[in-house]
């Protein structure tokens, strides 16, 4: 499985109530794009800063995203898809800034994992 991870903040004009209501909007059409095994996309609710660890602040986190695929073929037809490029133009409406990372696991079986 290829994961993609990404961290997304709000443009600074838009509500919490409109950018959940596109966060919703957003889930809902990811349900449509070829390629595209899964899309998760949750809000984030609290940052709590009592770390046991030093903290590492990278300020504003608004929603944090991932992206499913089951192998590099799955890729390629979402990149080359007309309603994933819909998709992203719909995300252009409401994420304001974008980091992504592609993710592995340490244990278990990329191919399920
Ligand atoms: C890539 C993506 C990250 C996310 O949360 O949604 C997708 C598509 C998009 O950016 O519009």
């Amino acid at each position: 499985m290829i994961r993609l991870l990404y961290l997304l903040v709000k443009p600074h004009d838009m509500s919490q109530e409109t950018f959940r209501a596109e966060c919703l909007r957003h889930y809902e059409m990811s349900h449509d794009v070829p390629g595209l095994h899964k899309y998760e996309v949750r809000l984030v609710v609290q940052q709590p800063t009592d770390t046991h660890v030093p903290y590492f602040d990278i300020g504003q986190v608004d929603a944090i995203g991932e992206c499913w695929f089951e192998n590099d073929a799955a890729y390629d037809t979402y990149m080359a898809s007309d309603v994933r490029r819909t998709w992203f133009e719909h995300g252009k409406t409401f994420i304001g800034q974008l980091k992504p990372f592609r993710t592995e696991t340490v244990g278990g079986d990329n191919k399920v994992a």
